[in-house]
């Protein structure tokens, strides 16, 4: 089940609907029924009985009267994806609620996080600290830097810098969890966990190249996003996708799996791969790989070196509303 949370995770999720041919259910919780409105699924609307700007602690409290009907959304799954984008509200409020609820039941998550650009300095702390505590309940975790699906150029808007960033993600993550098809041999979904279900966290980048020596230039690109933001020898286990046309060699594909150690300097790493002839003449490389440790969020939580703080007392009701009695 792939289970969209806020308005990024809403989108990345009804995106991936169209893309993924593994997933078999579909889910949306959010706080604004904006980012419910032309989903195919099941829905979920967290209402505030006051109108006003929201924070993670307070769509938290919020969700407490939704437990049982979270509960019930995540039922009989045998595995959630829960996707979100850190920092705002909704997402950082409910993805760590929802993975808990999932963990209880018994049920393996893998939350896929997405973290805010560069220019949403605002969006740090919170997205530091949702991601810690999405660790703490995750089985996986697979972090998604929204930097590394757009180079910001100044002349785009807003809704253009998501698209673009949304048709990469969710080409990436569609590529992963792919049935086997007549134009594609996929790494198939026990290899993508096998590679999520690892201590630490999960990075999944994407690059392109159309150079003569396209694939490891495109994977030299995409281990740069992950350096960036890890310290890249931590890797242990990787999945790559390299997505061509019908020319695209094995001899290509070989190569650029066999250097993957060497450009991580982890000569240990574990590598699957899986090829998918439906691109064009520019080849994509996804890469998922796992067993880092720390990275750079844990400096946007400033709290994060200190072990004594109690994360569940960080919830709180939008001040009159402790009184009414449909909250517990
Ligand atoms: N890739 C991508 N990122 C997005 C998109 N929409 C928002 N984001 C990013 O995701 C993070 C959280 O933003 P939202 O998803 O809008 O926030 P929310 O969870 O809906 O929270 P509230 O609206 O405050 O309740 C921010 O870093 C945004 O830049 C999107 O469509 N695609
Ligand atoms: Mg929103």
């Amino acid at each position: 089940m792939a289970l969209g949370i806020g308005s990024a995770g809403a989108r990345i999720v009804s995106l991936l609907s169209k893309e993924t041919t593994l997933v078999d259910r579909f889910a949306y919780i959010s706080c604004d029924e904006s980012d419910l409105e032309a989903k195919e699924g099941e829905k979920l609307l967290i209402q505030c009985p006051i109108d006003q700007k929201m924070t993670p602690p307070m769509v938290r409290g919020l969700s407490i009267a939704y437990i049982d009907e979270i509960k019930s959304l995540i039922d009989g799954a045998r595995i959630v994806f829960i996707v979100a984008g850190l920092g705002r509200a909704t997402g950082s409020g409910l993805a760590p609620v929802v993975a808990q609820l999932a963990k209880e039941n018994g049920t393996d998550t893998v939350s896929v996080a997405v973290m805010p650009f560069a220019f949403e300095e605002k969006l740090r702390f919170y997205s530091g600290l949702a991601l810690r505590r999405l660790r703490s309940v995750s089985r996986g975790v697979v972090v998604v830097d929204n930097d590394t699906l757009f180079k910001s150029t100044s002349d785009a808007t807003l809704k253009e810098v998501y698209d673009i960033a949304n048709s990469t993600a969710v080409k990436a993550l569609g590529s992963l969890l792919a049935r086997q098809a007549e134009d594609s041999i996929p790494v198939g979904l026990n290899k993508v966990l096998g590679t999520v279900f690892q201590d630490g966290y999960s990075f999944l980048t994407c690059a392109s190249s159309g150079s003569v020596d396209k694939a490891e230039e495109a994977l030299a690109r995409a281990i740069i996003g992950i350096s960036k933001r890890a310290e890249t020898k931590d890797a242990n286990h990787a999945v790559v996708v390299l997505t061509g046309d019908t020319t695209l060699k094995a001899s290509e594909t070989a190569t650029a799996v066999k250097r993957l150690g060497s450009m991580f300097g982890s000569e240990v790493i574990d590598v699957e791969y899986a090829v998918n002839y439906r691109g064009g003449s520019q080849l994509q490389v996804s890469v998922l790989a796992s067993g880092f440790k720390a990275t750079r969020y844990d400096e946007y939580d400033p709290l994060s070196s200190l072990r004594s703080i109690d994360d569940a007392m960080d919830c709180t009701l939008p001040s009159g509303l402790e009184a009414l009695s449909s909250f517990d």
